[in-house]
């Protein structure tokens, strides 16, 4: 089966045991979310369903549009009943990479005004220990007048190798929607305490959000290469 199909089933098995009627559903970006937004369009029975999605997932907002779903807004839906949003990289204590694809303040934001954080992927994202299979390290948005003492700051504390994000075709750093660069940190420890590591890295001035997210996904829904899906 190929890794799409995989994505789908496990997007669609994710979406049929959570959405319902009247309540709000954020969803974040990357291509295992779209398979989401298309379930949601296609459980027509649903009524008074409002979907937020961040302002960078453009794929997602279109097919919301297409599928007449009714977009919200964060500003007027602050509480969010479930979030449903793909990772890089998934441990064993549920702990996430997030932002190869560069949303993960957005991402972050709307997961932290959500009641429920479902992560749905492919089984490439199901790990132990974050770096067993998702190599291009932990992503972070910083300021970018600050990014060498911050990558400074990270590396002298927890090792490892950290790199400024390039723009394809080597057009300079990636400058997110929010103006920010991505600095990607290749770490080598993989057995660090992560919440420690976030409290720490927040704290630098300059840093915006971090790509790991701890202690905030409910249950996650791994599509396999046979079509099944683990659930956990
Ligand atoms: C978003 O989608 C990001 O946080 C993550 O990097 C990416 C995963 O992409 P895909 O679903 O295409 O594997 O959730």
């Amino acid at each position: 089966m190929s890794l799409e199909k995989a994505k789908q089933v496990a997007a669609f098995q994710a979406v049929d045991e959570f959405v319902k009627s009247d309540c709000i559903f954020g969803v974040g970006s990357g291509s295992t979310v779209v398979y989401a937004v298309q379930r949601l369009a296609e459980r027509v029975e649903l009524e008074n369903l409002k979907v937020v999605c961040i302002p960078t997932s453009f794929q997602a907002k279109q097919l919301i549009i297409k599928h007449n779903l009714t977009l919200g807004e964060l500003d007027t839906n602050p509480v969010i009943d479930v979030t449903i949003d793909g990772a890089d990289e998934v441990d064993s204590n549920m702990t996430l990479i997030k932002g190869g694809g560069g949303c993960l303040l957005q991402e972050k934001i709307v997961a932290s005004c959500s009641k429920k954080l479902i992560v749905i992927a492919d089984y490439t994202k199901d790990s132990v220990r974050l770096g067993d299979r998702y190599k291009k390290g932990i992503p972070i948005e910083v300021i970018p007048m600050a990014y060498v003492p911050i990558r400074n700051k990270i590396t002298q504390k927890y090792g490892g190798e950290i790199k400024l994000r390039a723009a394809i075709a080597k057009a300079g750093p990636v400058v997110t929607d929010n103006g920010n660069f991505i600095l990607d940190w290749m770490f080598t420890n993989q057995d660090l305490d992560w919440e420690d590591v976030c409290a720490f890295v927040k704290m630098i001035p300059g840093v915006v959000e971090i790509g790991l997210f701890v202690k905030m996904c409910s249950k996650a829904y791994f599509g396999q290469p046979e079509g099944t899906v683990v659930e956990r």
